[in-house]
């Protein structure tokens, strides 16, 4: 095996693509890939926890241990925020923002989902951190504020995934393409296994709840009968693949072309899925591999954000394939 790339290596060559860069984006996605390390140390042995006291029981000294997503989220906030680079972060896990120790230092905003899908960890299912990076928009970080969070997608500088399956990968993008790493616990290193990710134009797969049928608005209903049509010249009908984790279902997608889609429903009106650091952070990554994001009206990059927490209907995936759902959502066909 030659030619091993790790990730900070990688992190430093995109870094050089950009003469003049201060290096600073480097250092804070090296901060990212050693927090996804801890979480990952925790994340694999979850099938361990009752033998090791974790997840909700009391350990040794007595203390009542975090579940997974928790812990997840303290390990990222503590890893990541006492390096002084980001002035403010936004969690899944935290209602308000979050202001590090040595903000006043911090160019950068960090918004994550520590453990996305983390119910499914019980069952051994893959699940995901995601995260999304921006700079502040303001020169001062002691000013830096939840507008700083609130920031259009189109304005991240860097996000990324990190998948917790069968094996450990972390795919991230800075604008630059979209580029996955695997992990070798054997030298606890991320060692680049995809370069260049490219999602094919059209796929032959289709993931959703199903089971949510009778929520679903009847433009959706005329996609969804749409795709199970029998038409040899369009690749139909689709074969369905839900995962129920949004990370591992995008990410099967990105690497062999499809459309993952979490709509509009009777019980989630703007969808159940969160803009600021689900929806966000993937639909940069989906573009930059040739993809395409939206909310079945307009392009996810270009909400206009109000909350943090604000959710969002989700058409991710193969260009094509989003591009004719949302025609469908669209009541055009
Ligand atoms: P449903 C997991 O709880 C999650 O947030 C995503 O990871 C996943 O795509 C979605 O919810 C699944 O939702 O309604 O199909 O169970």
């Amino acid at each position: 095996m030659n030619n091993l790339i790790t990730i900070e290596r990688h992190f430093l060559e995109q870094q050089m693509q950009h003469p003049g860069a201060s290096g600073s984006l480097t250092a804070v996605l090296n901060d990212v890939a050693f927090a996804s390390k801890l979480v990952r140390r925790e994340v694999v042995r979850a099938g361990l926890v009752d033998i090791l006291g974790m997840a909700g029981t009391t350990n040794v000294q007595g203390e009542e241990v975090k579940k997974l997503d928790l812990f997840a989220n303290e390990r990222i906030i503590n890893a990541i925020g006492q390096h002084g680079r980001f002035a403010i972060m936004g969690s899944e896990e935290n209602e308000e923002t979050i202001i590090p120790p040595k903000s006043e230092t911090g160019k950068y905003v960090l918004l994550f989902d520590p453990l996305d899908g983390s119910s499914n960890i019980d069952v051994n299912v893959s699940v995901g951190t995601i995260f999304s990076i921006y700079r502040i928009t303001g020169d001062s970080p002691e000013d830096a504020s939840l507008q700083d969070c609130l920031q259009k997608g189109l304005k991240q500088v860097a996000a990324g995934y990190v998948i917790y399956g069968s094996s450990v990968m972390m795919v991230y993008t800075t604008g630059n393409g979209v580029h996955g790493f695997t992990y070798d616990p054997t030298i606890g290193e991320f060692l680049l296994s995809h370069e260049n990710i490219t999602i094919p134009e059209r796929g032959k797969y289709y993931s959703m709840n199903e089971g949510s049928w009778h929520q679903f608005n009847q433009t959706t209903k005329n996609y969804i009968d749409y795709i199970k049509e029998e038409d040899k010249a369009t690749g139909r009908p689709y074969s369905t693949r839900y995962i129920g984790s949004l990370v591992a279902d995008f990410h099967r997608n990105l690497l062999t072309g499809g459309i993952f889609i979490y709509p509009a429903t009777k019980k989630h009106a703007n969808g159940k899925l969160r803009l600021m650091y689900e929806a966000n952070p993937l639909a940069f990554i989906c573009e930059q591999a040739g993809g395409k994001a939206s909310d079945g009206k307009q392009r996810i990059l270009d909400i206009d954000p109000a909350e943090l927490h604000q959710r969002t209907p989700l058409y991710i995936g193969s260009k094509e394939d989003v591009t004719v759902a949302e025609k469908f959502e669209q009541g055009l066909r």
